[in-house]
């Protein structure tokens, strides 16, 4: 059990949050990634609005500044130049005033919108900036749906790793033998620089990153016609269920603002994606299992994307089980949770999303199971959670065997999850 002095550490926490903060926006750690994430952002406005309401609605309002015409939000916003992250924006190329990347990552803006307009302090304040992103978060999730789920699925696909946010995950690595690597221009990693090599994605995984990219930004960046032309089209079951709850939360806030149009449209979408979520479910893992879309088939990986529905409204017997999947992994495991089940034989519990704990899968998990009536498992993970920290820092990831810190350090959406788990 911890002994963590929580005075101290909502402290350090808060800290962690300033010193990576940039005025409007704030980057995930300095030196690896010095730029604004999506996803990234979205957590560190639910730690900034503990001590600070208006800098947390900046955080989000300066994301959604540079969404796409088309309705995009894209997964890094390159506000200044800094060599010390690849790739930069001229291996990009999008075109926009302020450079980005072209893909998106998982739409967390719709949770935090709603968790931010019901904790406000200045009700009036949360108010006329929840009414300004609406819209631009509806136009987002419409987005989604009309570029990622062409064919009325009902669940939207990624096109690129780097938008479910878990990058080297071994769900890809069957999808990634089909994306080539001939042809793609010579290139310097800058990530292992920062960061132990071993800890981080390989150089096959780069190669086709990078292909992915280049083929994309051939394509001009014409969100039409991505999709169909992407030899990797992933149904991500944590991706849709951050989206399927985005939509829900949605559609509660724009109730409370009186926006029947944008309730009704996210009510739909959210219903409708539960529903799909279902051909996702595999009794044998206990957990949801992504489906390849160019193949039609389910992947046989259970990561933590699978866990990670739970977040979502799915239905309660499907929660338990999931609960019950996670007390079967702490038995194989120090610290919870895995990003990979420790049981398979790909499991790496130093290298990235092949096994270590992050601490934002945590938060959501920890949400959903609270929600679900499976309180003790929930308080588990929030007491492994506040272990890792108190014996290894604001890292990025864990080893969930040792605890080791791992990855970039005083790492902002850690140290915003913190204070969470504090609350
Ligand atoms: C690519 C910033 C981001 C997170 C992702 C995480 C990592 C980037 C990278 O860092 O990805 O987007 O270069 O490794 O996987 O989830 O948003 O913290």
């Amino acid at each position: 059990m911890t002994t963590l002095d929580k005075s101290r550490t909502f402290d350090l926490a808060v800290d962690v949050l300033k010193e990576n903060d940039r005025g409007s926006y704030t980057v995930p750690t300095k030196g690896l990634y010095p730029f604004q994430w999506n996803w990234d952002s979205c957590f560190t406005a639910l730690g900034q609005n503990y001590y600070d309401e208006d800098r947390a609605w900046t955080e989000i309002e300066t994301l959604f500044d540079h969404q796409w015409p088309d309705g995009m939000v894209p997964h890094i916003v390159f506000h200044v130049r800094d060599d010390g992250y690849f790739p930069g924006p001229d291996v990009w190329a999008t075109g926009r005033p302020t450079p980005t990347s072209g893909i998106t990552q998982p739409p967390i803006a719709g949770f935090a919108l709603r968790q931010m307009f019901e904790r406000a302090g200045d009700k009036a304040a949360a108010e006329r900036r929840a009414r300004a992103l609406l819209p631009k978060i509806d136009k987002w999730f419409a987005w989604f749906y009309a570029n990622r789920d062409p064919h009325g699925e009902g669940l939207v696909a990624i096109l690129h790793p780097w938008e479910a946010g878990r990058d080297n995950s071994i769900d890809w690595d069957e999808a990634f033998e089909r994306v080539p690597t001939q042809g793609i221009t010579p290139y310097t990693r800058r990530d292992t620089q920062h960061a132990d090599p071993s800890h981080r994605p390989t150089k096959a995984q780069y190669d086709r990153y990078l292909w992915l990219v280049e083929h994309f930004r051939g394509l001009g960046w014409d969100n039409s016609k991505l999709h169909d032309a992407s030899p990797f089209q992933i149904v991500d079951p944590g991706f849709n269920a951050i989206l399927i709850r985005g939509c829900a939360d949605l559609a509660a806030v724009a109730e409370a603002l009186g926006e029947p149009g944008i309730a009704a449209a996210n009510r739909a979408r959210a219903d409708r994606g539960l529903v799909a979520l279902e051909r996702l479910w595999s009794e044998w893992h206990g957990q949801y299992l992504c489906l390849d879309r160019t193949t039609g088939r389910l992947v046989d990986s259970a990561s933590i994307g699978g866990l990670l529905p739970v977040f979502a409204a799915i239905p309660a017997e499907r929660a338990r089980t999931i609960a019950r999947t996670i007390e079967t992994i702490a038995g194989r495991a120090k610290y919870l949770v895995p990003s990979h089940d420790p049981a398979d034989t790909r499991f790496d519990a130093k290298r990235y999303w092949r096994g270590p704990v992050w601490l934002v899968c945590n938060y959501l998990i920890v949400d959903g199971l609270s929600a679900a009536g499976e309180k003790p498992v929930a308080d588990r993970i929030i007491a492994s959670s506040l272990e890792l920290i108190e014996k290894s820092g604001f890292a990025e990831y864990y080893d969930p065997m040792t605890g080791e810190p791992l990855g970039g350090g005083r790492f902002t959406w850690t140290a915003a999850m913190v204070l969470e788990f504090l609350d």
